[in-house]
């Protein structure tokens, strides 16, 4: 037996029936009936023609092709080459009777170089055209990303992308006054940033996602990441600015921006420091960006604290900027997959620890794990985190919350039985649908729509084409699509489970 499959084998004993219980009344589920569901991709995990119709290199198609690789020996030049073949996706959705489609612009197939002087590329402009009509002529409503991940290899090489903040944000406005213009009229659903946290920690601190900065000599991971999240946040707020101003009045679109976070459990319950732990863990992933863009605040006092001047400063002007924008954004867009413990460690921390010594598990102090694993280690079936972590966002910013990402590669999935038949994954939506459901009836919490990750299997960043994400399986070698029972269970669930009223 592979070990991928010893791994299933695992976890439908001990997972799938554990699972089952009555307890869990996945059963009585119900759900608003104004509640919109569909899927999300982003373009360089999907799209593939990375070089063709004069598109330009991005940060990822650099990073995908580094020797010795960082991405499991593969790339996305090809992926599920949806740049050829949205059409038959687009009739996919909707024949599983999706609401809605969220997707991210590459903004290299646009504006090949990406500076705000730099040609742009009609032939990108029109793929996007033909996508957005296409989702349009069948009733799908479009939900654009800005940037998911793949900034302009140009701007990279110019001035180090979101180090160089005046530059960066005048080139993502010229960027995104460009998108606005050119879409706008027919999309009316916008994401400046997808997940902030990881752009800064995970590309410019541990370097496990491009543009892998901490490998260069230069770097300083005492004050990078936090220099790049204050690009990302006043990047932000001025394109939401030039939104509300110069295209909202004729457009009458929407605006704002996704965070992820896993929610946080203290992982010894009767030490006050864990409780703590876990509250602070939430400041410095989601608090870090949500309370400037959404409250208009300085950051949280707990970051301020601990980071002392390794945190940039907002100038008066950038709090006038974030208090003036804070209102505009129309929803909080929540990536999220899965709960962790938190424990407060008391050793020296590190230079450049950005945890304030906080140490995440997926095991408590009494050898109680969070849930069951998927294939991927950190990803584990947490539902109830979920709940919790609606309820948090919800009293701490007071905004209708739209879950932009929500999925998990079962275990053993490489086995195409397994893979079509996905039990773990139709588990785990359910229990985490219930979530949300709960989440409304019972605590009150403002959801309006949800997005399964991801339509399809496609290139999962540096762990290449091994974990699936897909509602929907692709086979490699011939990029035919095939639905997997999840995506049915999907699509019954949102037929028969949409009326109650909230
Ligand atoms: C999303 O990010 C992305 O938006 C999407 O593109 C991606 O395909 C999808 O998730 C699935 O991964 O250090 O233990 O927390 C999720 C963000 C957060 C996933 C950090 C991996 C690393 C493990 N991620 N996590 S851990």
């Amino acid at each position: 037996m592979s070990q991928e499959a010893d791994m299933w084998a695992q976890a439908d004993q001990t997972t799938i029936s554990s699972l089952t219980g009555s307890d869990i009344p996945v059963e009585n589920l119900k759900l608003p009936a104004n509640f919109v569901w569909g899927a999300a991709t982003a373009a360089y995990q999907v799209e593939g023609a990375a070089a063709q119709d004069s598109k330009g290199k991005s940060i990822w198609d650099t990073y995908s092709h580094l020797e010795p690789s960082r991405t499991n020996g593969e790339n996305a030049d090809v992926t599920c080459d949806h740049y050829h073949q949205f059409d038959e996706d687009v009739k996919l959705m909707k024949s599983l009777g999706m609401d809605t489609y969220r997707f991210s612009i590459a903004w290299s197939r646009v504006i090949p170089l990406g500076g705000r002087n730099d040609p742009v590329n009609e032939l990108g402009i029109c793929f996007y055209n033909r996508l957005i009509d296409c989702l349009l002529a069948h009733g799908i409503t479009p939900s654009v990303t800005l940037y998911h991940w793949d900034v302009p290899q140009a701007l990279y090489d110019r001035y180090k992308a979101f180090l160089n903040t005046t530059e960066f944000r005048a080139d993502y406005e010229r960027y995104a006054r460009l998108c606005f213009t050119r879409f706008g009229d027919r999309v009316q659903s916008w994401v400046t940033f997808n997940e902030p946290y990881i752009i800064s920690i995970f590309g410019h601190l541990n370097g496990s996602l491009a543009p892998g900065h901490c490998l260069e000599a230069s770097t300083d991971t005492k004050t990078e990441p936090w220099r790049v999240g204050h690009t990302l946040i006043l990047s932000h707020a001025s394109v939401v600015q030039i939104y509300a101003k110069e295209f909202q009045p004729s457009q009458n679109g929407k605006i704002s921006i996704v965070l992820n976070g896993h929610f946080y459990e203290a992982h010894d319950e009767s030490k006050q420091a864990d409780i703590d732990a876990a509250q602070v863990r939430l400041e410095f992933y989601i608090g870090w960006f949500g309370d400037p863009i959404f409250l208009g605040k300085d950051y949280p006092a707990s970051m301020k604290e601990y980071l002392g001047a390794r945190l940039p400063s907002f100038t008066l002007e950038d709090l006038e900027l974030l208090k003036a924008t804070c209102s505009i954004n129309a929803f909080y867009g929540m990536n999220h997959y899965s709960t962790k413990f938190a424990r407060q460690l008391t050793t020296p921390p590190a230079e450049d620890d950005w945890t304030r010594k906080i140490e995440e598990s997926a095991v408590n102090s009494k050898g109680e794990e969070i849930g069951p694993a998927s294939s991927m280690p950190w990803l584990r079936i947490a539902p109830g985190g979920f709940r919790k972590l609606l309820n948090w966002v919800w009293k701490r910013y007071h905004l209708p919350i739209l879950v932009t990402e929500n999925g998990c590669p079962c275990p053993g999935e490489a086995d195409v039985k397994i893979a079509m038949d996905d039990q773990f994954r139709q588990r785990y939506l359910g229990l985490y649908l219930d979530s949300i459901s709960q989440a409304i009836y019972e605590d009150g919490v403002n959801v309006e729509g949800y997005y399964v990750w991801s339509l399809m299997d496609n290139f999962e960043w540096s762990s290449g084409y091994g974990p699936r994400y897909g509602i929907v399986h692709v086979d490699f070698n011939t990029l035919k699509r095939t639905p997997k029972k999840s995506a049915y269970y999907l699509q019954e669930t949102f037929k028969t489970r949409r009326k109650g009223q909230p």
